[in-house]
């Protein structure tokens, strides 16, 4: 819904086949390199942006609760760019809602950031292009930049010498993608992240002497990660991105002090996806700032893979496929 002081906009959380982890500008919200995601079909969230002419500051609901601390700071602070560009003053009521389970660890600045860029634009009569948007999002939250499409999405870095590498960082599809990937999301654990994921990155691009060579490999696995995208090549899709992701967390456990998001309950679902590859199912795994895991796999084998991996780990899955980017919601 979009009105002149108001809009509702819905995104979906997207999960990194090939991880956006460091940045090379804190401020711009650049990454160090690129990366590569899908964004899935659940776990929505809904955010309204409406004007509040008379108030003196932003107010922010998030599942009908007020926001303090830093959620609404950085809402307030993501606004400010969109009232900066906009040539607009009025403060603005935020309330959002998710359907990710409490502490799931699922993504939710990704979905709430490119909702947030979706319902803020329209609301201060700022609509902008899909890429626009896509930077945008990217200051509330590097990830949210891929959360604005739908399906497979690629997320360029930039080069650093550009003229203006705010420009030259933003999401796009990648349009030549030929195979049909499901995601069974394992929800291993719920509780508080032990570290944010900004800080994590912070301390790996710090002090982690394996940053150097993740560079190096991300940089490789995104290459190879599009050429197997493009030629229907299921198998090695996944075993990319399950060396990525392990990459990633090997590099953040090697910072000082360490980060370590995955657990002993983690580690046997990666276990069981082991064994059921072993055992004949095109499965790996891929685990984000947090413990629980995504199983890759064919479309089709999506409920048989779920089924199997809830009788191992006797923790709930949700199956999550290709979704769609964010969208104005009409008729509210
Ligand atoms: C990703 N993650 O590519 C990586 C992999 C988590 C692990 O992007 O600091 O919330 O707001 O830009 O986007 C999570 O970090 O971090 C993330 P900020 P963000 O999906």
């Amino acid at each position: 819904m979009s009105t002149s002081e108001g809009a509702i906009a819905v995104a979906h959380p997207n999960i990194a086949l090939v991880k956006y982890w460091g940045k090379r500008d804190e401020h711009l919200v650049l990454p160090c390199a690129d990366s590569l995601s899908l964004t899935l079909d659940v776990f929505p969230t809904t955010t309204e942006v409406r004007l509040h002419p008379h108030a003196t500051r932003d107010y922010v609901t998030v599942d009908g609760v007020l926001a303090r601390g830093e959620t609404p700071r950085r809402i307030t602070a993501f606004l400010d760019l969109v009232r900066d560009r906009a040539g607009r003053t009025e403060r603005a009521l935020v309330a959002t809602r998710n359907t990710v389970p409490t502490g799931a660890g699922l993504a939710s600045s990704a979905s709430g950031f490119a909702a947030l860029a979706l319902a803020a634009s329209h609301a201060y009569d700022l609509p902008l292009e899909p890429a626009v948007l896509s930077r945008l999002a990217r200051r509330g939250s590097g990830s949210a930049a891929r959360s604005i499409f739908g399906g497979f999405v690629v997320w360029h870095a930039g080069a650093p010498d550009a003229p203006d590498p705010d420009l030259a960082s933003y999401a796009e599809p990648v349009t030549d993608a030929r195979v049909d990937l499901a995601m069974v999301v394992v929800l291993v654990e719920t509780g508080p992240k032990p570290v944010s994921s900004r800080e994590a990155m912070r301390r790996t691009v710090a002090t982690s002497p394996r940053f150097h060579d993740w560079l190096a490999a991300t940089r490789g696995d995104l290459q190879a990660m599009r050429a197997a995208l493009a030629g229907g090549d299921l198998a090695a899709v996944g075993a990319i991105a399950e060396s990525n992701a392990l990459g990633m967390h090997k590099t953040m456990e090697n910072a000082v002090p360490p980060v370590r998001y995955l657990t002993d309950a983690s580690r046997l679902v990666l276990d069981s996806v082991r064994r059921m590859r072993h055992a004949g199912t095109q499965a790996w795994a891929t685990m984000d700032a947090g413990p629980n895991v995504k199983v890759l796999c064919a479309g089709d084998d999506a409920e048989h893979v779920a089924y199997e991996l809830r009788e191992l780990s006797d923790r709930p899955t949700v199956v999550g496929r290709s979704g769609p980017g964010a969208t104005l919601r009409t008729g509210a």
